[in-house]
C-alpha cells in the first residue's frame, strides 16, 4: 500500500496519489501513517534523485503537485475542527523561496492542534509578514526556508518585526536550518518537523 503510494509520487501521477491515498484512508490507516510511512519518504527519495542529477526540476514539479494532492486529501484526517481557536500562528515562506509543502504541512498540523494559521504562502517578503503581524496581533510567526540561499531572508523578517515594534516570538523551519542559526538570528525556536513545530509553538504560547 504505502509502496505503490510512493512510487506513484515519484512517477507524478496526480490522479494515482490522490486514489491510493483515499484507498489507505478506506482502509482504516491513521492519515499521520500514511503521511509518515509513504509521502514524507516519497518525497526524500525524489529530493536524493534530484541532488544525483537523476531527475531534474520539471519532474519534481511534477511530483510536487502529486504530493499535494495527497496532502490534500490527508488534511481534513490530519485537522480536527475546533471551535475556539487556542491562538494565532501568521505563518510564511520567505523571499526568494518557492518551497511550499513543508509549510503547508506545519500548518496542517498547527489547524490540527486547534490554532487559526494565517498562511501567507511563499515567497513573502518581510513587509508582508510585517503587515500581517500588525493586522492579525498572531501568537507567533513561523518562517519557513529549504534554501541554503533564503534562510539568510528569515533574518531580515526578525529585523522588520522588531523595527515595527512588533515583539512576538518567531520560529523558523526548513531542511537546512540549525538551533545555532536560529538562535543567532534572534528567533525563539526552530523544529526539525511539523510535529516537532506544534510542541514548539505550544511551549512558547504558554509561557
Ligand atoms: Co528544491 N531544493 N529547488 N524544489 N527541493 C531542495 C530544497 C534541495 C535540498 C534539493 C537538493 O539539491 N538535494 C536544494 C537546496 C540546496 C540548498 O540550498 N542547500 C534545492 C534547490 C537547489 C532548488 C532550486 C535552486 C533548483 C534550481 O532551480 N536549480 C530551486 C529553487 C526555487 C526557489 O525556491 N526559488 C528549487 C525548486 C524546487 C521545486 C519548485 C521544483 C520544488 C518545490 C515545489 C513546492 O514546494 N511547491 C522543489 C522540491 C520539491 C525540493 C525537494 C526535492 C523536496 C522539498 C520538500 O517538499 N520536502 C528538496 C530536497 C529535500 O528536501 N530533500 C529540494 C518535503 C517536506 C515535507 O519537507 O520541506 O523539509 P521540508 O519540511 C519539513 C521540515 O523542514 C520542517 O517541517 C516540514 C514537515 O516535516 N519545516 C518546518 C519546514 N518549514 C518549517 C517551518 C517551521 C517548522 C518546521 O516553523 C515555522
Amino acid at each position: 500500500m504505502f509502496e505503490r503510494i510512493r512510487e506513484a509520487l515519484l512517477a507524478g501521477n496526480r490522479d494515482e496519489v490522490d486514489r491510493f491515498v483515499e484507498e489507505a484512508l478506506q482502509s482504516g490507516i491513521p492519515a499521520a501513517r500514511i503521511l509518515d510511512s509513504a509521502l514524507i519518504p516519497g518525497m526524500e527519495r525524489l529530493g536524493e534523485l534530484f541532488k544525483n542529477n537523476e531527475i531534474f526540476i520539471p519532474e519534481v514539479l511534477i511530483s510536487s503537485r502529486a504530493m499535494h494532492a495527497g496532502l490534500a486529501r490527508l488534511e481534513p484526517h490530519l485537522v480536527r475542527e475546533k471551535v475556539e481557536p487556542r491562538g494565532v500562528v501568521v505563518l510564511g515562506t520567505v523571499r526568494g523561496d518557492l518551497h511550499d509543502i513543508g509549510k503547508n504541512l506545519v500548518g496542517m498540523m498547527l489547524r490540527g492542534a486547534g490554532y487559526r494559521v494565517v498562511d501567507l504562502g511563499a515567497d513573502v517578503p518581510p513587509e508582508r509578514f510585517v503587515e500581517a503581524a500588525r493586522a492579525e496581533r498572531p501568537g507567533v510567526v513561523g518562517l519557513s526556508a529549504l534554501l541554503t540561499t533564503t534562510m539568510v531572508h528569515m533574518k531580515s523578517v526578525i529585523d522588520a518585526l522588531r523595527s515595527a515594534g512588533l515583539g512576538m516570538p518567531v520560529v523558523v523551519g526548513g531542511a537546512p536550518l540549525t538551533g545555532e542559526y536560529a538562535a543567532g538570528i534572534g528567533a525563539q525556536g526552530t523544529a526539525p518537523d511539523a510535529a516537532s513545530a506544534v510542541t514548539l509553538v505550544n511551549g512558547l504560547l504558554k509561557k
